[in-house]
């Protein structure tokens, strides 16, 4: 019985299903011409859509500069350019004042698969990579047309293949912070390092910028970025170093002072993307993320040096004295102190003498 019916069963579902392609070609037939067309398109562009939204990479980019500050500015800049280039490819999230991660973190989270993309500094790769300690050093890079030179030539170029190979970390495009001058909550007379005896200047908390603090005759003091307004107005601070463009953005000038014009350190950032997200990018792909990310790097560059320029004058018109100090002397001293350095100990052999002749 089972047999049998069974086989009822089949020959009813054949004869069912003929009935249905028949009907499906009947109607397919009657379905007019424009119509079918049409369906086709919309189908197609759902499949568009699907594939694209699929395919959008997200690039979250830390860092703890303000929304105010050229870095912040800058990010929208390659943001914007990149959405023009490759449209809904990238879905690129500027996180400002280190709200995705603290200062200092980004390296490790990007390594962690935790982000894409940061500004970091030397100072961040010299603790995973002592050897490049060296780009830490005060008074090193000259002003920001040796910065360029040293970077977009042939140790730039070494520099970036060793921290892709060692860290898994692309350094796509260095930006310029700017020339870092010290800011005092109280006035006072600062001609050489011996000035600064029993100051406590605040420096980012790691020991590559306390080293420099230290270096510069005063009592070094890690605090994080976001921390330094309060502190100069409490006064567990009594100085900070950043470059000027930094002074205005994060308003530390309303608690300054006075500015000594040392210019210890010509400084910079990275901007950099973790490995696994730059290899999953096709080469052109790549070309068009580094071309953003240099003209993110040109409107910063161009802004803050116009800035650098103009501040002094906006800062003496707010009452606090800017004044110059015997640089030579902070000059001799600080590089003596990183010659003798465990520091220097590490750097690559020849690398500061190739730093040196970079013209
Ligand atoms: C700072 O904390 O003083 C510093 O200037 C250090 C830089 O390496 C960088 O992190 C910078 O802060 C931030 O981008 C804020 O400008």
């Amino acid at each position: 019985m089972q047999l049998v019916s069974g086989r009822c069963g089949i020959l009813l579902h054949r004869s069912h299903a003929s009935a249905v392609q028949r009907h499906a070609g009947d109607s397919m037939l009657r379905f007019p011409a424009m119509a079918r067309a049409s369906m086709i398109g919309v189908f197609l562009l759902l499949a568009l859509v699907a594939v694209s939204a699929r395919a959008q990479t997200v690039l979250r980019i830390s860092t703890p500069a303000v929304p105010d500050d050229w870095h912040v500015k800058m990010l929208y800049v390659f943001k914007d350019e990149l959405a023009k280039t490759t449209p809904r490819r990238f879905d690129v999230q500027v996180h400002h004042s280190g709200t995705l991660f603290r200062q200092g973190a980004e390296a490790v989270a990007m390594q962690r698969g935790n982000l894409e993309m940061a500004l970091l500094s030397m100072q961040d790769v010299a603790r995973q990579l002592p050897e490049y300690s060296i780009f830490t050093a005060g008074y090193l890079i000259r002003d920001p047309g040796h910065l360029q030179k040293v970077y977009g030539g042939p140790i730039g170029g070494e520099v970036r293949s060793r921290i892709a190979e060692a860290m898994g970390i692309e350094l796509l495009q260095v930006v310029y912070l700017g020339t870092r001058q010290l800011g005092l909550r109280e006035p006072r007379k600062v001609s050489t390092p011996a000035d600064l005896a029993g100051v406590k200047l605040r420096m980012p908390g790691s020991k590559e910028w306390l080293f420099l603090g230290q270096a510069l005759g005063a009592s070094a003091t890690p605090l994080a970025f976001p921390e330094v307004y309060l502190g100069l107005k409490t006064g567990t601070i009594d100085a900070q170093d950043n470059p000027l463009p930094t002074l205005k953005s994060a308003k530390f000038y309303e608690v300054t002072k006075q500015i000594v014009l040392t210019g210890h350190l010509v400084d910079s950032l990275q901007l950099a993307i973790a490995e696994k997200t730059w290899q999953a990018l096709s080469p052109a792909e790549r070309a068009q993320v580094k071309t953003a990310a240099a003209q993110a790097a040109q409107f910063n560059d161009e802004n803050r040096q116009r800035e650098e320029k103009e501040l002094i004058e906006f800062f003496r018109a707010q009452g606090i004295a800017v004044t110059t100090p015997d640089v030579d002397a902070f000059r001799k001293t600080v590089q003596a102190a990183y010659l003798k350095s465990e520091y220097a100990q590490k750097w690559p052999r020849g690398l500061l003498e190739r730093i040196n002749a970079v013209r």
